[in-house]
């Protein structure tokens, strides 16, 4: 039971999923990134959505945009618990040009700005402003509080990250009380922390505003022509300069296991998707997914366990260090260190080494694939060989930079076309 104190039951998650986003290739070609798989049953936004969940937080938002079917089905099917007889609800809000004729979502700040009025009607006293693709636990909670407490107009979420990372993101500076002094968004050479030359402070875009205040901020932005209409860009400068804006610290916040560092990640590129999924067949996973005092909630099918089958030859199916699915068929295919999501059926004689398969992937006789991401529903063809000649693979697939091979099933289609 969530206490009736809590700040989190006078707020709303606000969660920005309308974000073109293509550095992911072709595994956002279809759905929008907070949409894309990930962890073995769940999805990207599952991760924002559930932390608002179990912070106590009861009115959600989600704005979408471009390549929104498959999360606006995601959310149907998986968020459509709450009670709205109790005034608890997941509201989708999709750039349907409600208030003006002229504009989808301009930017991050458009989009809260268009639904005002729905805002309104559900009658907070703060809102939680998320992105919906990072990987993360924190309880904002906490955030809030603090929030509360210190008076301020709006409380950015940061963590430190090292300088050389930090051009993509809010780049700030913050004097003893925790107030920010400065924000540059993305700066080209970002200013270090204080005593600390290769770290800087970076924002999550993680934003708490009471909501009066930002809706008078939104409509003041909405008439200006010089803006972007975006968080990161207009709206907290501003407030830097003419208002009060305080730092919250994830690592105050962030759940995380017993001595495991502070977890946060955007899985932005198919290197990080690729890494973050193997990451968790570690030994002890920086990312804990087991934890149940902080669950990452979804929709999942029903399936039945996974099955490991010794062939007529007996050949051994089997998976070490792995994570395996409900639902996967694991005959005579020796899997090591990879990650296989719901349905995902291998056969005879084929290996699978560090490899992500996300659901539905078959993977036929002989196959060898070291270093891939295999996307949902691709037929792997039997005896193809991945991740052992970067020059061929290219030919075909996707390689990225880290050399972590992409395979779709239209790539497949073409290069079965010769
Ligand atoms: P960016 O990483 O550039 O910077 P941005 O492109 O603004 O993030 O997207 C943030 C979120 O908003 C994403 O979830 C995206 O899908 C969504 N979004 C983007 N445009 C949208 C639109 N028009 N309508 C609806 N949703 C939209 C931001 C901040 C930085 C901060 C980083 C942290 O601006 O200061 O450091 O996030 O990742
Ligand atoms: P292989 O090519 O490795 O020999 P098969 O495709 O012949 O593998 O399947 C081996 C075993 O996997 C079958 O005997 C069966 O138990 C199980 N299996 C395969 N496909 C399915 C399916 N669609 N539904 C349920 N079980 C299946």
């Amino acid at each position: 039971m969530v206490e009736a104190n809590r700040l989190s039951r006078r707020a709303m998650a606000f969660v920005l999923a309308g974000g073109r986003g293509s550095r992911l290739k072709e595994l956002t070609d279809k759905r929008v990134k907070p949409a894309v798989y990930f962890g073995g049953k769940t999805r990207i936004i599952d991760f924002a959505l559930s932390n608002a969940m179990n912070s106590g937080i009861r009115k959600m938002a989600v704005a979408t945009q471009y390549k929104a079917h498959s999360l606006i089905r995601h959310c149907q099917r998986g968020w459509n618990f709450f009670r709205a007889e109790r005034n608890e609800f997941l509201d989708i809000l999709p750039a349907s040009q409600r208030l003006s004729e002229e504009h989808w979502y301009r930017g991050t700040a458009d989009a809260v700005a268009q639904n005002i009025d729905i805002v309104d009607s559900y009658g907070v006293d703060f809102i939680v402003i998320l992105a919906g693709d990072h990987i993360y636990k924190m309880d904002y909670e906490i955030m809030l509080r603090e929030h509360a407490e210190s008076g301020a107009d709006v409380t950015v979420g940061c963590l430190t990250v090292p300088r050389a990372e930090a051009s993509a993101f809010g780049v700030m500076a913050v004097d003893d009380s925790g107030r920010i002094t400065s924000f540059l968004e993305k700066p080209k050479d970002p200013p270090a922390m204080p005593g600390d030359p290769d770290k800087a402070l970076a924002s999550m875009g993680i934003y708490v505003f009471n909501w009066a205040f930002l809706r008078d901020l939104l409509r003041r932005d909405a008439a200006d022509a010089n803006s972007s209409h975006d968080f990161g860009n207009d709206l907290i400068p501003a407030i830097v300069r003419d208002g009060k804006a305080m730092a919250h610290r994830f690592d105050t916040s962030c759940v995380r296991s017993k001595g495991a560092p502070p977890y946060w990640k955007d899985v932005g590129t198919v290197d990080a998707f690729w890494q973050a999924n193997i990451d968790l067949t570690d030994f002890t996973p920086e990312l804990n997914l087991w934890d149940q005092d902080w669950p990452i909630w979804t929709y999942s099918e029903s399936a039945p366990p996974a099955k490991f089958i010794h062939d007529e030859k007996d050949r051994r199916g089997s998976a070490v260090s792995s994570m395996v699915s409900g639902g996967c068929i694991i005959s005579g295919t020796e899997i090591r260190n990879s990650l296989l999501f719901t349905q995902v059926h291998t056969n005879s004689y084929a290996t699978l080494d560090h490899v992500v398969a996300l659901p539905y992937v078959t993977v036929n006789r002989r196959a060898r694939l070291k270093n891939a991401v295999i996307d949902r529903g691709v037929v792997i063809p039997e005896g193809l060989v991945v991740g052992e000649d970067p020059q061929e693979d290219g030919k075909w697939f996707r390689v990225s930079e880290g050399g972590v091979t992409l395979i779709t099933q239209d790539m497949l289609n073409r290069r079965a076309a010769g």
